[in-house]
């Protein structure tokens, strides 16, 4: 038997690189932390790939995974293997640790950035964040908590996934994207990982009974559903949340991806300090600035901030209740009905038309059932489903389970806009209610790299298909139901997704 991984290691490895794209798809810095990660995975799973691995790596390093936890790791491993005369295993670790050293070197830093380009733009920096202060006053925050803020906000060049501009007339290349390729979604819900996940959310549930119940009573979300959410963010706040909050924002609103989408966000922290509801050196966030125990962006905490605890403010960087409650908030908000499932899982079957897929084509219960839906393992469906909107939805057209999904599993969709990230909470939330694994299990499908899949989608764009507002290179149910609808025109079996002998056939 191999000793048990630390919690960081067992829980969060295999959730995340389609799950939570736009956060995990890029190439993480390859310092000696990952190295020592990717050693420590490589030990526990000798057969991980070598992407697998790396998406793994990025996934717990974004929790702020140490050097020293890593070579702890090792190094604990390595002595219960020798303890327990796994002579082979303790010859491949010290192997894999050798060959984790002499990985590619990374420079440390994400962006190969000059000097002369860093002062510029610290200029450029200061300058953006005076810029904001009409703003800022605008919504209430005071010329001394801006200036409090503002000299706190340092760059944060080391987080991934940056796109600096153009300054002084140079500009240095965007932070590489990982050609990871993505693979069959099954190994996100592998059983070990979900099981253990549960067992600390059952723990949890307990623990915090009486929060929940009130949460569920006054939001209608049940309380199983609210417990996946933080179980899936930081692993029931297992999770270390090492960045100021601030200075992530500030650095993604100036040198990051999506400008547009994290200025408002700054805005919104400064509003939250301006609030005081805990000292600035307590706004810690993810690289993409999230904060918290359930992980909520500031603009969404200003919406739905809710106190759980009953001490009069809502305070989701310290008291749980308090994150639950405003988790919670914003899953009602985000449209949560009570009383139904998130999803119902049905059997796989050709009377399902895979290209009906996804939130266009909801309808009410009973259409999918006269059609042929069936629930799994004989159960019943509720009868007060038959009127309720309702949308089928195969995260692997029919190489993996079926689901007929209610308004909750977009409710949950807007916590994060990935498939896998629905189903990911929706079976935590079942399994800590008691329930396992899906059904229908995920069958083999061919693996892309991001790129491959933009060419892909960019030729069936050709062809006049929709494949989603943007051609991303991820196979979303736009993707799929496209490669459906091809595969229909062109008379061959349907089953909507794009693997390698449909491309072949793609002009
Ligand atoms: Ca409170």
């Amino acid at each position: 038997m191999l000793p048990k991984l630390p919690l960081m290691v067992t829980k969060l490895p295999h959730i995340t690189d389609m799950v939570q794209c736009d956060c995990f798809c890029t190439e993480p810095q390859a310092t000696r932390e990952h190295r020592y990660a990717i050693a420590a995975i490589k030990l526990h799973e000798p057969k991980a790939s070598r992407s697998h691995t790396t998406m793994t790596v990025t996934d717990f390093t974004g929790f702020g995974l140490k050097a020293q936890s890593g070579i702890r790791i090792i190094v604990n491993m390595m002595k219960q293997l020798i303890r327990i005369r796994n002579h082979r295993r303790v010859a491949y670790a010290a192997i894999v640790c050798m060959g984790s050293l002499l990985l590619p070197a990374g420079s440390g830093h994400a962006l190969d950035v000059s000097a002369s380009y860093k002062k510029n733009a610290q200029k450029a920096f200061d300058r953006f964040l005076q810029d904001i202060w009409p703003e800022a006053q605008q919504r209430g925050i005071s010329r001394k908590v801006f200036d409090a803020s503002v000299n706190r906000i340092s760059l944060q060049w080391s987080i991934p996934d940056l796109a600096p501009p153009k300054i002084a007339g140079e500009q240095p290349a965007a932070s590489r994207k990982r050609q990871a390729e993505f693979g069959s979604p099954g190994r996100y819900f592998r059983d070990q990982s979900l099981n253990q996940l549960a067992q600390l959310g059952q723990k949890n549930l307990r623990k915090y009974a009486t929060a929940l119940s009130k949460i569920e009573k006054t939001t209608g979300v049940p309380k199983e559903v609210v417990a996946a959410v933080w179980g899936r963010e930081t692993a029931f706040s297992n999770a270390r949340i090492p960045h100021d909050a601030m200075s992530v924002l500030a650095t993604q609103a100036f040198l990051g991806r999506r400008p547009e989408f994290f200025r408002p966000e700054l805005l919104a922290i400064m509003e939250i300090a301006q609030r005081g509801i805990v000292p600035r050196s307590q706004l810690k966030s993810s690289w993409a600035g999230a904060m918290g125990h359930t992980q909520m962006l500031p603009g969404l905490y200003l919406k739905y901030a809710s106190d759980g605890d009953g001490d009069g403010k809502s305070d989701i960087w310290n008291s749980i209740p308090d994150a639950l409650a405003t988790t919670a908030a914003f899953l009602k908000a985000s449209g949560w009905k009570s009383g139904l499932s998130w999803a119902y899982e049905v059997q796989q079957s050709s009377k399902l038309d895979c290209t009906l897929e996804g939130p266009d084509e909801g309808r009410p219960a009973a259409q999918w059932i006269a059609a042929g839906a069936t629930r799994v393992a004989g159960r019943k469906w509720p009868a007060r489903l038959n009127d309720i909107k309702s949308y089928l939805i195969m995260p692997a057209g029919r190489f993996g389970p079926a689901f007929i999904a209610t308004d909750n599993y977009y409710a949950i969709k807007n916590y994060n806009e990935s498939d896998l990230y629905v189903l990911y909470v929706g079976n935590l939330a079942d399994r800590i209610a008691g329930g396992g694994a899906f059904n229908t299990g995920w069958r083999k499908v061919d693996t892309f790299t991001r790129p491959a899949m933009k060419e892909v989608q960019t030729k069936m764009v050709r062809l006049g298909y929709n494949v989603g507002d943007t051609i991303d290179g991820l196979i979303g149910f736009r993707t799929r139901t496209a490669t459906g609808m091809h595969q229909k025109k062109l008379g061959v079996r349907v089953d909507c997704w794009p693997n390698k002998p449909f491309i072949a056939r793609l002009k």
